[in-house]
């Protein structure tokens, strides 16, 4: 229909920007180190340690290293290949960063980990309204300030933007106009859908679906029968439809900071020794004392090397010391005596709306304990 975007006239169309950074934890490794700048970089453990890698630089992607490959894998690959270990807090730390650039062009913002994020530009009054040169200002702010870089896709909806983000990697950026959607999705092929894996992309190539023009061909009902529940996305992002909108998730109801140590913590002093640097890191989150009132309970959460996780929770309205957590930790500990791979701790917070009785300043729940598989 001319002059209409699914119906919606263009001028109420939206806009909507997915950053992705190029080579997160890699680039953040070579921002530390610039030793590794150029070098072939995988992130992940040693190739004797039969991890995989979490993902390599663009040096290293040239031989065929990727993410998710095993360390030994890459090396045969790569022999030159630099290894290094993961180091979250760090990666942490820039996406933080990241997220603060973010913030200063809309509050619309869904993060989907810690490098790839939605941002919902449609009211947003920077850059004269342009979505295309909102992202061009985020991409040279985070390349200025934080010295990495980052790919971008602008689009009416999300599932355009997150294909869109694609297009230019790395350190670029492509837009896909309203007008531009039906002829873009023609040609697009199917493994570029997201969602769509190997396996269901070989489904597809054997029912002759090679590209979103293919899918568009079919019924609703043709394609319910080969792809159950996953027919109605397919059929719709096929004509490039997505309503789905930049969720920014709930009120934060927690604060918490957690880590995920590269070798199991042995016993309750490796954890002891553990808590000064999340402490550090928890009071860092916690300085802009937006949340110093809303303080409800403070927690901590193991995760023990078998992957079973434990809760340990008190009701308070006071800032926790160094001194609480270490009491709830050594309560935790003492549960299953196991070696912990993830601490984490931090702080519940009331939620802005809850008017009605305040909790009586003398109240303590006993420990309380939940176990999460
Ligand atoms: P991606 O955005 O998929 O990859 P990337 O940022 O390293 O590279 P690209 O330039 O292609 O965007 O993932 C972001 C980070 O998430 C990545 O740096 C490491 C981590 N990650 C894993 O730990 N395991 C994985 O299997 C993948 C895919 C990513
Ligand atoms: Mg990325």
């Amino acid at each position: 229909m001319a002059g209409t975007a699914y119906g919606i006239p263009w001028a109420m169309a939206r806009k909507i920007i997915h950053v992705d950074m190029d080579c997160f934890y890699a680039a953040v490794e070579v921002k530390y180190r610039p030793e590794l700048k150029g070098k072939p970089l995988g992130v992940g453990g040693p190739a004797e340690s039969r991890s995989v890698l979490c993902t390599a630089s663009y040096e290293a992607r040239k031989f065929g290293v990727r993410s998710a490959m095993p360390s030994a894998t890459a090396k045969r690959l790569c022999p030159q290949l630099i290894l290094v270990p993961p180091n979250f807090d760090l990666y942490k730390k820039e996406s933080y960063a990241v997220h603060s650039i973010f913030e200063r062009f809309t509050k619309r913002i869904e993060p989907l980990s810690l490098d790839e994020a939605y941002l919902d530009v449609t009211d947003s009054e920077h850059c004269r309204g342009s979505a295309t040169l909102i992202a061009r200002e985020i991409r040279a702010q985070i390349q200025n300030e934080l010295n990495l870089t980052a790919s971008a896709g602008i689009a009416p909806n999300k599932f355009l933007a997150k294909v869109a983000s694609d297009w230019n990697k790395p350190n670029g950026q492509f837009v896909i106009r309203p007008r531009d959607v039906s002829k873009f999705v023609i040609t697009l092929p199917v493994e570029k859908i997201h969602g769509v894996g190997k396996v269901t992309a070989k489904k597809m190539h054997d029912l002759g679906l090679r590209t979103c023009a293919d899918i568009q061909a079919k019924p609703l009902e043709w394609l319910k029968e080969r792809f159950g529940s996953s027919a109605d996305y397919y059929f719709r992002v096929s004509r490039g439809e997505d309503e789905r909108p930049v969720e920014m998730g709930g009120e934060r109801k927690s604060l918490t900071v957690e880590e995920t140590f590269d070798r199991d913590l042995e016993s309750i002093d490796d954890c002891l020794a553990a808590l000064p640097h999340l402490y550090g890191d928890w009071e860092r989150r916690m300085s802009r004392g937006e949340y110093r009132d809303r303080i409800r309970g403070y927690v901590v959460k193991v995760k023990f090397h078998d992957f079973k996780g434990t809760t340990h929770e008190t009701s308070s309205r006071h800032w926790p010391t160094e001194a609480d957590f270490e009491k709830l930790l050594r309560n935790a500990w003492e549960r299953r005596k196991k070696p912990v791979r993830l601490l984490g701790i931090g702080v519940r917070l009331e939620s802005e709306d809850a008017g009605g009785e305040p909790e009586p300043e003398e109240e303590k729940r006993p420990w309380q304990l939940s176990f999460r598989l």
